[in-house]
């Protein structure tokens, strides 16, 4: 078994511990560190998600998973920072109204933070007023919006709507993203794009930007 499956399954049970153990041999290996979230966090996150599905794991353990993911992403993320990169701008990031779902958003922040971008992070279950007060308050040029549940993905549409309403849709760029959002949605809500993963979230917003 590759090191990255033991990080991998040591997620899929949900022992912290043992994930920062395994990620810390996994860097040790001089495994990647994206690799190591991708191929090893997020890939045990996703066992848990189709087992969650099937109802052979239930929420307090997802709840465990997702902390020992957490614990993991903690480790990997200093090897990631590329020191210091010129600041691109700045991106609200949060989860919108109704949503517990922080996991990818986290990762998404992470990813533009080592990129050269100034997060602010303003969490989960945010109203729509909430991003438009941190648009302001931060000066953002960018908004970025994660839903991982179908009922509330309307409420990525409600924060464009308010940004509107505030005056500040031409002033800021809007990129969403999570499990059940596609690009469709997006053209539908009149975002300015989607991504489906951190990664490629931060080409995206230097697109945008450019
Ligand atoms: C962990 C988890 C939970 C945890 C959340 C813990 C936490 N702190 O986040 C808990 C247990 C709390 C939870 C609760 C619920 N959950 Co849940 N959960 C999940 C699970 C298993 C994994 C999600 C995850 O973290 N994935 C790993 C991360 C890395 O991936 P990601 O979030 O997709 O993020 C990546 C991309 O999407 C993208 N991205 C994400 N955000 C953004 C934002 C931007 C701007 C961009 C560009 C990109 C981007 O980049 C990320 C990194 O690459 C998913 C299953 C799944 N397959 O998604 C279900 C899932 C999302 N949950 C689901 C459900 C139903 C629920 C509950 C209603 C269950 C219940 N009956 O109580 C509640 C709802 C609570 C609420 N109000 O939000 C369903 C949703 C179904 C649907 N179609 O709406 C899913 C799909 C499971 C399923 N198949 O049934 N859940």
């Amino acid at each position: 078994m590759s090191v990255l499956e033991y990080v991998k399954n040591s997620v899929i049970k949900g022992d912290d511990e043992q994930v920062v153990k395994d990620v810390n041999m996994a860097i040790d290996m001089k495994e990647d560190p994206i690799s190591i979230i991708n191929n090893g966090l997020i890939a045990g996150m996703n066992v848990v998600g189709s087992r969650f599905k099937a109802e052979e794991m239930f929420v307090p353990e997802v709840l465990m998973s997702a902390q020992a993911m957490a614990a993991g992403v903690e480790v990997v993320q200093p090897l990631i920072k590329e020191g210091d990169i010129t600041n691109k701008g700045t991106i609200v990031l949060g989860t919108v109204k109704g949503d517990l779902h922080d996991i990818g958003k986290k990762l998404v922040a992470i990813m533009f933070d080592s990129n050269g971008y100034n997060v602010v992070d303003i969490g989960f279950d945010v109203p729509a007023e909430k991003f438009v007060e941190a648009v302001k308050e931060h000066n953002a040029q960018i908004v970025g919006l994660s839903a991982l549940l179908t009922t509330t993905m309307p409420e990525m549409k409600t924060v464009i709507d308010t940004l509107k309403g505030a005056g500040l849709r031409d002033k800021v760029k809007v990129i969403i993203g999570g499990a059940p959002v596609t690009e469709e949605f997006s053209e539908e809500i009149g975002a300015d794009g989607y991504s489906p993963d951190a990664g490629s979230a931060t080409q995206l917003a230097d697109r945008l930007l450019a």
